[in-house]
């Protein structure tokens, strides 16, 4: 069975349908990974959602940030409480992809699609992690996907309207600086001698302030991370190529830093077109060749990382 994996697509359906013929996919045999991003900014959402729903059971995308915009925008929506404050808020600019979505006849089941979808995928026969932004240094590949599972699962519960009111912060960046409030908290609660260890962990119609951060960090890091600070910070300002950063603020691009990785642990992962496709760490492959900014969009084959199928951007 081939893996194949492609980058970003962003509703890019007309180049994406060329690409899988150039790589000759076959849905019966072939399984796809996706960077995710597959919608935001791009001409064609519903087509490249209605494909992923159809070969949903060959497909495996995580989440990008677009989706996540657009399930903080379905929340925003939902929770509204009049159909004309729900219209209101779809005639606005940044919903308009949701607007797209929730008129198609397979609109909530596209939404559920997205919900439903991991923010990390490890194929263990190869020892490779996909995700949209990559590995935060701070973690080894296990703690990510503990991460990764945690906040899936409270996307697809009853929490799911609190978490995206919270979600867009820059803040908490630091994991270990996370680490050191859950001991402290532990220590705390051992010493009050309270039976209610457990008050983290339940699930409650909101969510505890440490959950919350962990959650934070954890989407930041897996859909909006490209650079960090020396002490292994994610950093979300900086807007610059990897050299500018590197000696105007001192930043890294984070897969420099990202050293908890075992021997012959593998990364693929899409979200910043300004690499190219070109990431320098070996056995790290950067996918997404910004086919919605006019570049291209490649594809790669698991067994052979430095394969490329590319279809430049023509919409
Ligand atoms: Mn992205």
């Amino acid at each position: 069975m081939r893996v194949l994996a492609v980058g970003d697509i962003h509703g890019c359906f007309t180049e994406f349908s060329e690409l899988l013929e150039a790589a000759r996919f076959d849905p019966a045999s072939d399984l796809l990974l996706s960077t995710g991003d597959i919608i935001g900014r791009g001409p064609k959402p519903l087509e490249t959602l209605r494909y992923f729903l159809r070969h949903r059971d060959r497909i495996v995308t995580v989440l990008g940030n677009h989706e996540l915009s657009l399930l903080r925008n379905y929340s925003i929506w939902r929770q509204n409480k009049s159909t004309a404050a729900r219209d209101q808020f779809l005639a606005e600019l940044k919903a308009r992809e949701l607007g797209m979505i929730l008129k198609d006849p397979d609109g909530e089941e596209m939404i559920a699609y997205l919900r439903s979808r991991p923010l990390a995928y490890y194929d263990k026969e190869r020892q490779l992690l996909l995700s949209h932004a990559g590995l935060a240094p701070e973690w080894s590949t296990s703690q990510a996907l503990a991460c990764a599972a945690e906040t899936e699962q409270v996307l697809q519960s009853g929490l799911f309207d609190s978490f995206m009111a919270n979600m867009f912060s820059d803040k908490p960046d630091s994991w270990s600086k996370i680490q050191k409030k859950e001991k402290k908290q532990k220590k705390s609660e051992k010493q009050t001698d309270r039976d209610d260890g457990a008050q983290d962990e339940e699930p409650t119609a909101s969510l505890s302030p440490l959950k919350l951060k962990r959650l934070i960090y954890t989407v930041n890091a897996f859909t909006r991370m490209r650079f960090c600070r020396s002490d292994r910070s994610l950093e979300f300002m900086c807007k610059d190529g990897p050299e500018t950063a590197r000696q105007q603020y001192g930043l890294l691009p984070w897969y420099e830093l990202a050293d908890k990785l075992l021997p012959g642990e593998k990364i693929v992962f899409g979200h910043w077109a300004a690499l190219e496709g070109k990431c320098p760490r070996p056995g790290i492959v950067a996918l997404d060749t910004g086919c919605v900014w006019n570049g291209s969009l490649s594809m790669t084959d698991l067994d052979h990382l430095n394969l490329r199928y590319v279809v430049k951007a023509h919409h």
